[in-house]
């Protein structure tokens, strides 16, 4: 009867979305080369290494640091005081004013416990002690093959921020520290597009020379810089986050911005036949003591987005959208233009209620043809509960859809199912970078 065959389809729905591995396209995760904070077991320290791991780096997450703010204030404990502590220390005040002294439900509180769980710890034991011998007795490149595992992540791409002296100097010092198989490096650079004079100043210090006028030498300086920073992370795609105000109206709208895509980043992307991702909607800083949680949302323009992808033909659009009022647009948008890729939910929408609505709207307007979910993981761990949290919201709002279908008549049949679920967490991205799926 049509009852049993609902459970049937729902059995294989969940078991498709558990078990098809992703391919993450943004997070904040490095290889072991790029240097961690935490020795582990195995791995010297490095204070300033990009790969973070390991409780500390779990409860001192920016986000938790936003929220420690609201019940600890800073006429309590001042910024700068915070800021002070050892990261150990920040760690415990979180932990003590955020899971000891109210219950941790939300949802950056849950992906603590999430993560602690299936990595067999019990988070019922409530003993930062124990959780803390745990993770120093792990080899950090063996830990991120069991993350993976547990986070049902086969790809994890980066960000390679080439304004981030830190990163730079590292890929100038040692050209192979990109090089890891579970690794895809991304070229991201937000201050070429968000302040070019600023970015002209340092492009000039670096070897490709530019002024603010952006004159001829100057567009086939920077021109140079992307195409020899492309090389080296071998960039899969290239990135920028933009604030709300971005716009674009034409080349000569007379903003930096519009220029430097028009006559710079674009051009180079359409011959080196690479997307561009657009993560629009962030506006930095609003509070700058709270450093990376300082920062919040503002809804954007979306014709600007529309306007890209129709005057730039020969380019590729990744595009994702900070403000839950743009989704609606932004996923119209997607239906006007095969050169655009909606992804994720992005940041503030990565909380349950909102990436089911958000999930939900996009099958509806875009079928199976978008990618409903980056992990934005900042902390190796963040993979296993940003993957597990999402994997349940996607699988509920399939099941509804084959329901729908079966109601029609239309019924699935399971190796239908896992080539959908296949397109959604790996297939779509990698054709859209015209990279081998596994
Ligand atoms: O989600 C985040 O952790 C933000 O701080 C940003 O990293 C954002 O995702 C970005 O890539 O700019
Ligand atoms: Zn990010």
């Amino acid at each position: 009867g049509s009852a049993a065959h609902a459970t049937a389809l729902e059995t294989i729905v969940r078991d498709a979305v558990r078990t098809t591995p992703v391919w993450d396209l943004h997070t904040h995760l490095y290889p072991v080369a790029f240097g961690t904070p935490n020795a582990g077991a195995g791995a010297p320290t490095d204070p300033k290494g990009l790969l973070l791991w390991g409780v500390d780096e779990l409860l001192t997450y920016h986000y938790l640091v936003a929220e420690v703010f609201r019940v600890v204030p800073s006429r309590v404990l001042p910024y700068q005081d915070f800021w002070r502590m050892s990261k150990e220390a920040q760690a415990d005040h979180i932990w003590r004013h955020l899971f000891l002294e109210r219950s941790p439900i939300s949802e950056a509180c849950r992906g603590v416990l999430t993560t602690l769980q299936a990595l067999g710890l019990d988070p019922d034991e409530r003993d930062l002690g124990r959780y803390r011998r745990w993770f120093a007795a792990q080899n950090p490149d063996d830990h991120i093959d069991r993350v993976m595992e547990l986070g049902g992540v086969n790809r994890i791409t980066m960000t390679n921020a080439v304004f981030d002296d830190n990163e730079r100097l590292r890929w100038l010092e040692n050209p192979n520290v990109g090089a890891d198989s579970r690794f895809e490096g991304v070229l991201r650079f937000d201050p070429l597009v968000r302040d070019w004079p600023a970015a002209a100043a340092k492009l000039t210090r670096w070897g490709y020379a530019a002024s603010e006028t952006l004159d001829d030498a100057s567009i086939a300086n920077a021109r140079r810089f992307l195409n020899d920073w492309i090389d080296r992370v071998k960039a899969i795609y290239c990135a920028v986050s933009l604030p709300p105000s971005f716009r674009y109206d034409s080349p000569d709208d007379g903003s930096y911005s519009s220029r430097v895509l028009a006559d710079i980043v674009l051009p180079v992307l359409a011959e080196r036949d690479l997307p561009f991702a657009m993560m629009i909607g962030s506006q930095l800083q609003v509070n700058p003591a709270l450093g990376d949680a300082g920062d919040m949302v503002g809804p954007a323009d979306v014709f600007s987005v529309t306007r890209l992808a129709n005057d730039f033909p020969q380019n590729r659009f990744l595009c994702t959208m900070l403000a839950r009022e743009n989704q609606h647009a932004l996923a119209v948008a997607a239906r006007k233009f095969g050169n655009l890729l909606v992804f994720g939910c992005w940041w503030f929408l990565n909380n349950p209620s909102l990436v089911e609505e958000i999930t939900r709207m996009r099958v509806e307007l875009l079928g199976l043809s978008f990618v409903p979910q980056h992990s934005d993981a900042r902390v190796l761990e963040q993979l296993i509960y940003k993957w597990r949290h999402s994997r349940e919201l996607i699988a509920d709002v399939l099941v509804d859809k084959y329901n729908d279908a079966a109601a029609a008549g239309w019924r699935a049949t399971e190796s239908e199912v896992r080539r959908d679920v296949a397109l959604l967490f790996e297939k779509n991205f990698a054709s859209f970078v015209e990279a081998p799926a596994t």
